[in-house]
């Protein structure tokens, strides 16, 4: 079993996996055209490469691998399987309940699409569809969800990182928040045209860093999970995941990114400013004025680690990468 320690909250393929495991799928990876390349396999291609790539791989590294990380507890290393990442969702514009975006997101369309990145910057920026996937080296992140609702996950991620992106555009030295919007599309997002399926919001959904956040080189945008394109209900075809905070902050299914002088406003935070803050850092100190924040349910198979119930972490665990971004600010204030 390998295990490295350079930096231990950033769990890659090779500090979960068994080396030799590790080697097989980057080869496998390679033969489907995914590294150094544009070529995603899609979340619902063929069924019998699918069917290949599941048993020989994913269940190979994900299921049977018995994952040892040095820096967390075991029951932090055992990837969400991926049935329930896909099938168990927050994504308010197909319906407010956990089923919901799976059943009702299917027939989105994401191709083409646009994701603009505009405002304070030197460049402007438009990617296309195949653009997303081709613009910039794709990775493969391990990454805890954790949602402000107590449940959490760890979901293998692909993408490129946030600043990537926004180097490209170069920001002016007047760019201090990236403002983030998911598409407006009433016509494809039934809880977009239906206040009650849509869980009350005003759309468009949208969401907010500070720049040093934006920049920070844990935010990820996310092209696509356990080795396939992004499956609708996940964000496709582009997302943002930030680890260290809160699930609503990483905003799904991006057309704009706007480097701006002040901080946006945010979604969630418009809803309930009482109950969610613009920072959203994860913190099991600071409660929920309704439920507690100190634990949460990891969504795992069950079984072996069946006692599922575990201590939530300061950052989600990422604290040695984020913790100086807030020195000297009271995080029950900026909560
Ligand atoms: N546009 C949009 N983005 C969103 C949401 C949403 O309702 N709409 N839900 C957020 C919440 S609360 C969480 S926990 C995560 C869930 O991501 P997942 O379904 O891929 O696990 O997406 C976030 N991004
Ligand atoms: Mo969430």
């Amino acid at each position: 079993m390998l295990i490295k320690n350079k930096s231990p909250h950033e769990l890659s393929e090779n500090d979960v996996t068994d080396e030799s495991i590790y080697h097989d799928r980057r080869s496998i990876l390679k033969k489907l055209g995914f590294l150094g390349a544009s070529a995603l396999l899609p979340s619902q291609a063929n069924a019998q490469f699918l069917d290949f790539f599941d048993k020989e791989e994913a269940q190979a590294s994900f299921k049977t691998s018995p994952l040892t990380y040095s820096a967390a507890p075991a029951d932090q290393q055992i990837l969400t399987p991926e049935t329930k990442v896909i099938t168990h969702n927050n994504f308010y514009e197909f319906g407010s309940k956990k089923d919901q975006p799976a059943k009702l997101a299917q027939q989105f369309n994401v191709n083409p699409w646009t994701l603009k990145i505009s405002g304070e910057v030197e460049q402007e920026i438009t990617l296309d569809y195949d653009k997303l996937f081709s613009q910039f080296a794709l990775q493969e992140r391990i990454y805890r969800l954790r949602c402000v609702e107590a449940w959490s996950m760890v979901i293998p991620w692909i993408g490129f990182e946030l600043s990537k992106i926004i180097a490209l555009a170069k920001p002016t030295s007047q760019a201090k928040y990236v403002a983030f919007e998911t598409l407006f599309d009433p016509e494809q997002m039934p809880g977009q045209a239906n206040r009650r399926l849509g869980g009350g919001i005003k759309y468009p959904y949208v969401e907010g860093l500070r720049i040093d956040e934006a920049e920070n080189p844990l935010s990820f945008l996310a092209v696509g999970l356990y080795g396939k394109t992004l499956p609708p209900q996940n964000g496709a075809p582009i997302r943002l995941v930030v680890p260290w905070k809160y699930g609503f902050k990483s905003i799904k299914s991006i057309v704009g990114i706007r480097l701006l002088k002040n901080k946006p406003p945010t979604t969630w935070n418009k809803l309930a400013p009482n109950e969610y803050g613009f920072y959203a850092n994860v913190n099991p100190e600071v409660d929920h004025p309704r439920w507690s924040q100190a634990s949460e349910r990891r969504i795992t198979t069950g079984g072996l680690f069946a006692r599922n119930r575990i201590d939530t972490l300061p950052f989600n665990g990422y604290g040695e990468q984020v913790a100086h971004l807030y020195k000297g600010m009271n995080l029950r204030k900026h909560y």
